[in-house]
């Protein structure tokens, strides 16, 4: 039996110990086990984690082993290296999916029934490779892929409108990555396009807006890297969406990455569109509309993916 109230964490670091943070604080769960290949690493993050329990919600807190997340509804998975200053995620790809030949196959031969939720990057090829390795179904298979990305997006897009970015409309689509891109033509405020919405609070350049504000969503990671040496908050928060939208059965849209089955001619990989996310995992990969660059531009996405793909042995 799956506990949707319990939620482990592989990998103790940066990403793993915010992430922790934000979900205990989501309230979402009654149960957190915590693992890490530095096991006194867990220990520590379980007992500055639980030290909190007095003045938010109870949450039993421990650092546990494989044998412990058996029942887990949500497994977030965010072992491995990090970016280090002018690597890129796909750099990362070679010590990254050597930890997951250790951890996936841990998980599977427990049969675990939740939902593995990957955050290590390069997060749509880990996504994939976790895919292959466990044998899950692909709707228990979810990469955080741009769900971040289009967070960033909506805060620069209302720091640039003067307006709540949660009341924007737009989304980052295909890697998690160099590779990604902003879908202009579905972008809205209140049902008006961006467009006519930026005119009406005083922008006309639109072409060189909308290159300044994707360059600077793409490259926030670097400029992020640069200066403190990772990032985490972003991505704590964006993984505590993603599970409310599990753990409630929202049906929420999320930008998450799963497999591609034939949406936009595309097969056999893993990237992001808005998807439809409840306490199955993916219910439905949206079929947004295009226009023609954006459908070019996702492809040039899918196809640096597949070209890493085929380089790895798995
Ligand atoms: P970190 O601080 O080096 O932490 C990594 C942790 O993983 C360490 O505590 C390691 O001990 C642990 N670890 C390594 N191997 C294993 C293993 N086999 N089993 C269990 N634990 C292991 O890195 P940080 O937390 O900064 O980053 C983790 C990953 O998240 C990296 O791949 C980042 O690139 C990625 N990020 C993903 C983002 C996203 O949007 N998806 C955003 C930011 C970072």
């Amino acid at each position: 039996m799956v506990n949707m109230q319990k939620v482990a964490v592989i990998g103790c670091g940066f990403v793993g110990a915010t992430s922790a943070f934000s979900l205990i604080q989501s309230g979402l769960f009654s149960e957190m086990v915590l693992i890490d290949a530095n096991h006194e690493k867990a220990v520590g993050e379980a007992m500055d984690l639980s030290h909190g329990s007095a003045y938010s919600t109870p949450v039993k807190i421990y650092a546990g082993s494989y044998d412990d997340i058996v029942d887990a509804g949500l497994i977030v998975i965010t072992a491995g290296a990090n970016q280090k200053p002018n690597e890129t995620r796909l750099d990362l790809v070679k010590k990254n999916v050597s930890i997951f030949k250790s951890i996936i196959p841990e998980i599977k031969e427990r049969n675990c029934e939740g939902i593995l939720l990957i955050v290590s990057n390069p997060v749509d090829i880990l996504t994939y490779v976790t895919l292959k390795l466990s044998g899950f179904p692909a709707n228990r298979v979810i990469g955080s892929g741009t769900v971040l990305d289009t967070a960033r997006l909506k805060h620069v897009l209302g720091e640039h409108l003067q307006v709540d970015s949660r009341n924007i409309h737009a989304y980052v689509i295909g890697e998690h990555g160099d590779s990604e891109l902003a879908v202009w033509s579905g972008a809205q405020v209140a049902g008006i396009h961006i467009n006519h919405f930026c005119e009406l609070r005083g922008h006309f350049q639109h072409q060189e807006a909308m290159n300044r504000l994707y360059q600077e969503v793409r490259d926030s990671a670097y400029h992020i890297i640069e200066r403190k040496g990772a990032t985490y908050y972003g991505v704590a928060v964006a993984v505590k969406r993603i599970a409310e939208a599990i753990v409630k059965n929202e049906h929420a849209v999320l930008p998450i990455s799963s497999l591609m089955q034939g949406e936009f001619g595309l097969s056999d990989l893993c990237l992001s569109i808005p998807t439809v996310v409840g306490n199955k995992g993916v219910e439905m990969v949206v079929d947004i509309y295009l226009d023609n660059e954006e459908k070019q531009k996702l492809l040039e996405s899918a196809h640096a993916l597949k070209q890493v793909l085929e380089s790895l042995d798995i």
